[in-house]
């Protein structure tokens, strides 16, 4: 593929299964499992099975928060899902997301047990078991929710379509780029007006949109994913960094973040999590 050749669309698309890159190698045009694969499981009421990208990184938080308010039943064991290894297209993990993507969630305190799929539907579930970080009070209940949904919908284009053509596409692709640099610094702004007189996404309660919301624009403004700090000028949007920043300060949103990490510095990691110990005997392997 280059961008010198001119491309026709075939009468019928075929899938090219002789590709290089990486990312779109464990892609596939067809859903359902491909390997019988048992999924482990512990002993606490949640089990989840994830990998630390932002989707992923959005539950974890939301657990290390709930257990940080003292919502024992909050406990959880995460196993990790490697999904450059096709890990999520096992038949274990199907089970419980026929998406086959992470994050997914096995509820074993219910009988039978409960399966969730998709970050935002996670973080609603938990919210409400917990009754926590999901305001109750029908209006700001609706902005919680707008905002959630919101970020359910507009992250796609930042890294399906953003990140994906600007940090992993074979090729850079002048139009590719551009129509969704346009698209997510138009989100940025959205997010910039919005945080100018909140401190919070939907005003002074830090509630499940935020926790959406700074894995990816957060992080993106503060932490270089997909190393565009300065082609998106991040610098000009001074309430989502500040907003960002007291996200990042927060115990909970640093333990989360550190979960099912399979990269970074040795003693960071914590790949799988059974108990609030895994954090400090990952500290210690250093
Ligand atoms: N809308 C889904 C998106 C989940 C998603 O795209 N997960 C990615 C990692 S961030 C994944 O599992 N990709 C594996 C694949 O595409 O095969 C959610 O928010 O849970």
């Amino acid at each position: 593929m280059s961008n010198t050749e001119p491309y026709t669309p075939a009468k019928v698309w075929q899938w090219n299964t002789d590709t290089e890159n990486k990312f779109s190698n464990i892609n596939r045009p067809t859903a359902g499992a491909i390997e019988e694969k048992v999924l482990p499981k512990g002993k606490h009421p949640l089990q989840l099975y994830s990998l630390a990208t932002p989707n992923g990184v959005k539950v974890t938080v939301m657990l290390e928060e709930l257990l940080a308010i003292g919502k024992q039943d909050a406990e959880y064991d995460a196993y990790l899902i490697n999904i450059l290894e096709g890990d999520q297209f096992g038949s274990g993990f199907v089970d419980i997301n026929p998406n086959s993507k992470i994050p997914a969630l096995f509820d074993q305190s219910t009988s039978p047990g409960i399966r969730v799929f998709e970050s935002g539907a996670i973080l609603v579930y938990l919210a409400e078991k917990f009754d926590a970080f999901l305001p109750k009070e029908a209006s700001a209940r609706a902005e919680c929710l707008s905002w959630l949904f919101w970020q359910m919908g507009s992250a796609p284009y930042l890294g399906g379509g953003f990140g994906h053509f600007y940090a992993y596409a074979p090729e850079k692709i002048e139009y590719c780029i551009d129509r969704f640099t346009m698209e997510v610094k138009r989100q940025l702004d959205v997010l910039d007006q919005n945080l100018s007189s909140r401190q919070f996404l939907c005003g002074d309660e830090y509630t499940i949109a935020d926790m959406a919301t700074y894995p990816w624009y957060g992080c993106l403004v503060i932490d270089n994913l997909y190393g565009a700090q300065e082609f998106l000028d991040v610098e000009s949007y001074k309430h989502v960094t500040r907003w960002a920043q007291q996200i990042q300060a927060r115990p909970a949103v640093q333990r989360g973040s550190r979960v099912n990490r399979s990269w970074g510095p040795e003693g960071e990691s914590v790949p799988e999590r059974h108990s609030a110990s895994d954090f400090d005997l990952s500290k210690q392997a250093t």
